[in-house]
């Protein structure tokens, strides 16, 4: 069980090569429930380890700042075209390292330091770069956070609208990594033009269903969308920006040269090869399933007697509380490990826990799709997650159900590991 360049590692370097090898092990043998995480196909791994990773080509199609960089613009105007015409884009940026390097490039694209942004908290779903303290975004910008109605724990846009008029940001962040539900992005516009404040809508989560035209668009209503590529979108670790035509050269300066140099060719190639990948129809068959999955996975786990934040889902992911059962998100996502599944423990909305601990976890089906496991395999899954959540210190059983998932698992062979 091997990636097809773990021979060549092998010969150079046997112990990086084993490390590879314990880890394709490690990821063939567990179930991936980390909603931001995914299995990309061979063609994105590939182009991702490809000998693009020797070149130097800052600057931009047809004008760069190295000589040799022909096929460098054409593997670039592909993943441009492509991401363009996936999300229907006047403009894309494929070279932010990022999704951090793609809010950070947008945010001095648009804004001065010091100015006022809206963000969702992070405690109720929002993510590091949306104003967190400890993040460059809320140390350079000032933030106003929204979050969540205390009651339905979903998105509160007479609330959201406002803290807009009495703060009047310059501009509104809508997006988040922990919120299930779907997010209103022409309400959003309609806020932001009320206090002529520009949208940015990060879509790093929800990229793949997007994509898959299985979530409302972000395109036209935010005049900036920033994400990843590795989450729903299946591709390999990197960022993106995509802007109205009026913005793409400040957008494009606050790329390169402000926030980076070189762009990374290789995972250039592997954006263009996961765009192509997105546009294919198995792929929105694909998002269907992402999303059924998730949705039987609440409904399963609800039926057990488990509380699911704001009542379900109509994403990729399932936020689940454990306060009622006196254990933190820490414990269990450490004891669903032991168990063969991986998760990653959440703050919930309102939490008192501190993101150390937590009351929750976040549960997504990306991953566990990708390599086929489909509605009998939820139900299975929400079983032994029950399980493991009623005695979390039961070492036996986390053992015997460890067992379960590696059988589960052998039927389904992750598309990237031959
Ligand atoms: N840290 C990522 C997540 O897990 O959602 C977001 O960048």
């Amino acid at each position: 069980m091997e990636r097809g360049r773990t021979s060549f590692i092998a010969q150079s370097d046997a112990e990086v090569a084993r490390i590879l090898e314990l880890e394709a092990e490690r990821q063939a043998s567990t179930i991936n429930l980390i909603a931001s995480e995914n299995h990309a196909s061979r063609a994105v791994l590939d182009a991702q380890g490809c000998l693009m990773t020797d070149k130097y080509a800052e600057g931009y199609p047809g004008h760069r700042y190295y000589g040799g960089c022909t096929y460098m613009d054409r593997v670039e105007n592909l993943a441009i075209d492509r991401a363009r015409k996936l999300f229907k884009a006047e403009h894309a940026n494929v070279q932010a390292h990022s999704g951090t390097q793609a809010n950070m490039a947008a945010y001095s694209a648009l804004l001065e330091h010091g100015d006022l942004i809206m963000g969702m908290r992070l405690s109720h779903g929002g993510h590091l770069t949306h104003g967190s303290g400890v993040n460059f975004s809320g140390k350079w910008y000032r933030f106003i956070p929204y979050g969540v109605n205390p009651k339905t724990e979903m998105l509160d846009y007479d609330e959201i609208e406002r803290l807009a008029l009495e703060h009047r940001p310059r501009l509104i962040v809508a997006g988040a990594s922990a919120y299930p539900r779907i997010i209103d992005f022409a309400r959003f516009r309609y806020i932001a033009d009320k206090v002529s404040a520009r949208l940015l809508a990060d879509i790093a989560h929800i990229a793949g269903i997007v994509a898959a035209g299985l979530h409302p668009p972000p395109v036209p209503h935010a005049q900036v969308v920033t994400s990843t590529t590795q989450k729903t979108l299946r591709g390999p670790r990197g960022g993106f920006v995509l802007c109205d035509k009026e913005l793409a050269s400040v957008i494009d300066a606050a790329v390169f040269p402000e926030t980076q140099g070189g762009p990374l060719m290789h995972a250039i190639a592997a954006k263009a090869v996961c765009f192509f990948e997105a546009m294919q129809p198995e792929f929105v068959d694909y998002q269907k399933s992402v999303l059924e999955n998730a949705s039987i996975l609440a409904s399963e786990l609800q039926a057990r007697g488990l509380r699911i934040v704001s009542g379900g889902t109509d994403s990729h992911l399932v936020l689940v509380d454990l306060s009622p059962f006196e254990i933190s998100g820490k414990e269990i996502e450490e004891a669903l490990e032991a168990a063969g599944i991986l998760v990653n423990r959440n703050s919930i909305p309102f939490d008192p826990k501190p993101p150390q601990i937590t009351s929750g976890i976040r549960v997504g089906t990306p991953a566990a799709t990708t390599r086929g496991f489909g509605i009998e395999e939820m139900k299975r899954i929400a079983s032994l997650i029950f399980r493991v959540i009623s005695s979390p210190c039961d070492e036996h059983l986390q053992e015997q159900t460890r067992e379960e998932v590696k059988e589960m698992c052998q039927r389904f062979p992750i598309p990237g590991i031959a």
